[in-house]
């Protein structure tokens, strides 16, 4: 089950950074329920290997470790028994506040939409979509432009959604964004992780399409659930921007055709502050700056690492997430 959920996240078949956090919180649900370990430490090592491995799929969303981080600090007992209970009983907390928090989030979201408003979108991200849905809930209509989000149009799964939710949708090139920014009353997009100095990194495309907005005068909100709160920024690390295959973004005949090239596939860019008017969290909005307050609030000063080989301690600090 591990096995497969990891190669699904890697692949992106599952994709999205809260659904990566509620599709690894249920792995290590099902690793513990199925697990054959007949010691207290085997067992303990075997749910840490499992989530060393779903760890290692893709390296930018952080909600993957926060989720992982979050089962693996409730792992407690004396027997094997105690301890599966436990993990179950964590990773369904885990997946319950997610849901709930997307729904919290989607609320405070909607406050800022008005009847009539224009969105544009940028990828698929499911926090925004909970937005749009809880305006559609209040009875605002709102019509959306949608980017398509090369390489893997993502747009395409937005654009969907949106019609679910009865929301005309006008479907675009990236490139033409600048040029639809006129007619949009605000910009959405989720978030993979957000740094302790309210940087934002996104689907890639989103920091160019943040500097066209401020210069344009169009409002650009960030939707992310605190599991987006990158942690270790606080002391200073940075956020590794997953590169994807080549393959995603040209066939070998066409390059082949072109001659020798060199072809990068950055999945993500960072977006800083200043470029952005609000970050929206099922804690309430926040200027881009002030998110370093909820993140001490909720995360202390750092963090370990519980999948560790070794096994550390509990964390000090931070409650959820
Ligand atoms: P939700 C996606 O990454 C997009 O960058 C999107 O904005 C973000 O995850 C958040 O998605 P990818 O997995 O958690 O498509 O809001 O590379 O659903």
């Amino acid at each position: 089950m591990v096995e497969q959920v990891a190669t699904e996240i890697a692949d992106m078949e599952t994709r999205g950074a809260a659904t990566i956090a509620d599709a690894a919180a249920d792995a290590l649900r099902v690793q513990a329920e199925e697990s054959e370990a007949e010691t207290p430490e085997a067992f303990r090592a075997e749910i840490r290997a499992a989530a060393r491995h779903l760890l290692d799929t893709r390296p930018t969303a952080v909600s993957l470790p926060n989720a992982l981080r979050y089962v693996l600090r409730r792992v407690e007992g004396d027997s094997v028994e105690a301890l599966r209970r436990s993990t179950v009983s964590a990773a369904g907390t885990f997946c319950a506040q997610l849901d709930r928090a997307q729904d919290d989030l989607g609320k405070v979201g909607a406050n800022r939409l008005r009847d009539g408003d224009v969105v544009m979108t940028h990828c698929h991200s499911t926090d925004v979509l909970a937005c749009v849905e809880a305006a559609r809930e209040q009875g605002k209509e709102l019509s959306a432009i949608v980017k398509e989000t090369r390489p893997r149009n993502q747009g395409h799964i937005t654009a969907e959604r949106l019609r679910e939710l009865d929301v005309p949708v006008t479907l675009i090139v990236d490139s033409a964004a600048r040029r639809y920014l006129n007619d949009v009353d605000h910009v959405l997009v989720g978030a993979d992780a957000i740094a302790a100095d309210g940087s934002v990194i996104n689907k890639i495309g989103t920091s160019g399409l943040a500097v066209n907005a401020r210069d344009r005068g169009t409002p650009i909100m960030v939707v992310a659930q605190t599991i987006k709160l990158h942690p270790d920024t606080l002391t200073g690390h940075t956020v590794e921007i997953e590169m994807r295959e080549e393959s995603e973004i040209i066939d070998e005949t066409d390059r082949e055709a072109i001659g020798e090239i060199a072809v990068d596939n950055p999945a993500f860019d960072v977006t800083p502050p200043r470029y952005l008017d609000a970050i929206v969290t099922e804690h309430g909005q926040f200027p881009p700056e002030s998110i370093v307050t909820l993140m001490r609030e909720l995360f202390g000063e750092g963090t370990t690492e519980p999948w560790a080989e070794r096994a550390q301690g509990r964390e000090s600090t931070g409650e959820v997430p």
